[in-house]
């Protein structure tokens, strides 16, 4: 994430529900503005140290996932944060990346991050079958949280 600002209420429930999946991640305040040394050497590291897909998260003039994805060959989803423009500003420059470099931008904020966690986890499950399984348990569950009636 672009800042530590971007954790609590946020990046966390993406780390939160990562967990719950069993999936190893790390967690790292890397900016593509403010340390983009720290940037480029996390992303030349990467594949050594078995990274298989990247979320970025960031907010306002939030070019971390962009930048991220110019850099790497690993699948790059990117969360925008909630800023004080409601996190428009933040989506809008995560998600309109022109042709050739591909983020996959979530929603803004905690359903973003969710989310973000979530697909990622649906990556992997086409190459872990125990990451598949408990996807499907997952699923199955959230349907039958569904209230079939709103009263
Ligand atoms: C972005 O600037 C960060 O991702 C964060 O969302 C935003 C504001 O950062 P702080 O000023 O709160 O550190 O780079």
């Amino acid at each position: 994430m672009g800042s530590k600002s971007d954790w609590a209420g946020t990046m966390e429930h993406c780390s939160h529900t990562l967990k719950q999946f069993g999936v190893e991640h790390d967690v790292k305040v890397i900016s593509a503005h403010r340390t983009p040394k720290r940037l480029h050497k996390f992303l030349k590291e990467a594949k050594k140290n078995k990274m298989e897909v990247i979320i970025a998260a960031a907010g306002m003039s939030a070019h971390l996932a962009g930048v991220t994805a110019s850099l790497t060959t690993l699948p790059v989803l990117g969360v925008p944060t909630e800023s004080k423009l409601k996190g428009l500003d933040s989506l809008l420059s995560t998600v309109q990346m022109p042709s050739g470099i591909p983020v996959g931008t979530l929603a803004i904020g905690k359903a973003g991050a969710i989310n973000s966690a979530l697909l990622a986890i649906a990556i992997l499950s086409t190459r872990y079958e125990k990451i598949l399984k408990k996807l499907i348990v997952y699923r199955n569950n959230f349907e039958k949280k569904v209230p079939k009636s709103p009263f």
